[in-house]
C-alpha cells in the first residue's frame, strides 16, 4: 500500500488510466499511522485532527471531470483548463504526496533554521524559530512560475515508446502556473546571518517519515545550493491570492522557481544551511537520471524541461469543420517559450501556431507585473481536417534554444519525458 505513495513503484501498482480509486480503500491504515507517528515526533505545529484511520491522503475535493486519482497523488485533466484562464487555481492544481497531506496549526507554526553555515552556527536543537508572524515582516515577493512534477508525461514512455518505466502513471497534468506570494529566501537568511563560505541548504517538509518498501527514508527533504537559495527561492503562503490549502503545504512551502516539484518542500519545517554538501535520498537514490544510456553518477534533477499539452481530452471527438481551432499551453523550466510547432500529418510539416502574448497575469485584483516566468498560451487554426483518426503534435522551444525532442531516452525512474506527444483525435 505504501508503495502507492513513491514515485518509482512498478506500472502495475498504478490503476489504469482515467479509472477513478476509491481513495479510502487504497489508503487504509499505513497513512494515518504514519501521520500519528508524525504528530508524536513534533514539538509544534501538527494537529493530530486529520489523522483518522483511513483518512484520505488528499484533503480537497477531486471531482472526477477535473482529476485523475492516483491515491496519494491527483492530476489536473488538461481538457477541464479553462482556455482563457491563465493561472491554475489551487483548486485544479496537481497533488503529489509522498504520505499524506498533514493538517499543520499556523499559530503554533515555527519555520526551524540551523546549521554551520548561518554566521552563528547552531545546531538543530538550537535552532531559530520563525513565526509566520516573524515572516510577515519582510517584503512580500510574488512570482509566477510553472510548478511541475518530475515524472510529468511518464506515462508517454510506455504508451508512446514501448518503454516500461516505475511511478505514478502521469499523463500530462501534473502542472500549473501559479502565482506565488510569501517572502525571499535570501532575505530570511540575510536576516539571520550566512557565512559567504555556506554551500548548501536542506529543507525538510512536516508530513510523515516516507516509508516504501520496507525503508524508512525520513522525512521528505531534499538538498539545494545556496546560490539558488539567494536568487529566487521564495517562503510561500499563498497561490493565485489565495492561502495555500493544506495539500499544496500550508501554512509554508519552500518554491524554486524552473525547478523539479520535489525541490519545491511543503509543510516546511526546517532549513539547514551547511558550509558542507548536504545529502539526501531525494538528491542521491530519488530524482536523478539511472538506467539507459545515463552514467551511474548523473547528478540531481534541477532545472525543468520544454513541455506542451493541448487543452482536449485523449481521443478528443471533434466536429467536421473548414477550420478548427487548437488550443494549448507550453513552458519550461528555464526560460519563456519563443515558438510553438504544431504538426497534424505525424511530423512531415510543422506550422507555427499563434502565442499569446502576456502582459501581465489576470488573477484575484487584475491585471499585475510579477517576476518568473510561466507557460504560454497559444492557438492553431487547423484547416480542412479530413474525417477520421489524426495525431496532433506539439513541439515548442524556448527562448534558451531548448526544443522537445521526437523521443527522449529512457531512464528507469520515467523522468522528464519531454518529447512531443502525439495526441490522437477523431474528427466527425
Ligand atoms: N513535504 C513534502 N514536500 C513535497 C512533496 C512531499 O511529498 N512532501 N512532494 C514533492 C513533489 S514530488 C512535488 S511534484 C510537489 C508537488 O506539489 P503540489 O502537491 O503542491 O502540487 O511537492 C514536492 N514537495
Ligand atoms: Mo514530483
Amino acid at each position: 500500500m505504501r508503495d502507492m505513495a513513491i514515485d518509482h513503484v512498478p506500472a502495475v501498482h498504478v490503476p489504469p488510466l482515467g479509472e477513478r480509486v476509491p481513495r479510502r480503500a487504497v489508503l487504509a491504515g499505513g497513512v494515518a499511522a504514519g501521520l500519528v507517528l508524525g504528530a508524536g515526533q513534533l514539538g509544534a505545529g501538527l494537529l493530530g485532527s486529520g489523522a483518522a484511520a483511513g483518512a484520505p491522503s488528499i484533503l480537497k475535493p477531486l471531482p472526477p471531470e477535473r482529476f485523475t486519482d492516483f491515491g496519494t497523488n491527483a492530476e489536473m485533466r488538461w481538457e477541464s483548463v479553462d482556455p482563457r484562464r491563465y493561472l491554475t487555481p489551487q483548486a485544479d492544481l496537481f497533488v503529489r504526496n509522498h504520505t499524506a497531506t498533514p493538517r499543520v496549526d499556523p499559530a503554533t507554526y515555527r519555520l526551524r533554521v540551523f546549521g554551520d553555515g548561518l554566521r552563528e552556527a547552531r545546531n538543530e536543537a538550537r535552532a531559530h524559530e520563525l513565526s509566520l508572524r516573524d515572516l510577515r515582516r519582510l517584503p512580500v515577493t510574488r512570482i509566477l512560475g510553472v510548478h511541475e512534477c518530475t515524472g510529468n508525461g511518464r506515462s508517454f514512455f510506455r504508451t508512446q515508446q514501448g518503454q516500461s518505466v516505475s511511478g505514478t502513471a502521469w499523463t500530462l497534468g501534473s502542472v500549473g502556473a501559479v502565482v506565488w506570494e510569501g517572502v525571499r529566501l535570501r532575505d530570511v537568511l540575510r536576516s539571520l546571518g550566512v557565512r559567504g563560505d555556506a554551500v548548501s541548504v536542506q529543507a525538510t517538509g512536516l508530513d510523515a517519515p516516507f516509508v516504501s518498501g520496507g525503508t524508512d527514508y525520513g522525512r521528505v527533504r531534499r538538498p539545494f545550493p545556496v546560490q539558488k537559495a539567494l536568487d529566487d527561492a521564495l517562503l510561500a503562503w499563498g497561490g493565485d491570492g489565495e492561502a495555500l490549502l493544506p495539500d499544496h503545504g500550508y501554512p509554508l512551502r519552500l518554491v524554486l522557481p524552473g525547478w523539479v516539484g520535489i525541490a519545491s518542500i511543503k509543510w516546511l519545517g526546517s532549513l539547514e544551511i551547511s558550509r558542507g554538501q548536504l545529502t539526501s535520498p531525494w538528491n542521491t537514490t530519488f530524482y536523478r537520471m539511472t538506467g539507459g544510456g545515463y552514467p551511474p553518477d548523473s547528478p540531481p534533477l534541477t532545472v525543468n524541461p520544454v513541455r506542451s499539452a493541448l487543452e482536449l481530452p485523449w481521443r478528443a471527438a471533434l466536429p467536421r469543420r473548414p477550420e478548427l481551432t487548437l488550443t494549448g499551453r507550453s513552458w519550461s523550466g528555464l526560460a519563456p517559450v519563443r515558438r510553438v510547432e504544431v504538426s497534424t500529418d505525424g511530423g512531415e510539416r510543422w506550422t507555427e501556431a499563434r502565442l499569446e502574448r502576456r502582459g501581465g497575469v489576470h488573477g484575484r485584483g487584475g491585471t499585475r507585473a510579477v517576476r518568473g516566468h510561466g507557460w504560454t498560451r497559444w492557438s492553431h487554426s487547423w484547416r480542412r481536417p479530413t474525417s477520421g483518426e489524426h495525431e496532433v503534435l506539439v513541439r515548442a522551444t524556448d527562448q534558451r534554444g531548448r526544443t522537445q525532442p521526437l523521443e527522449t531516452p529512457y531512464n528507469d525512474a520515467g523522468y522528464f519525458f519531454d518529447a512531443v506527444v502525439r495526441h490522437p483525435v477523431t474528427v466527425g
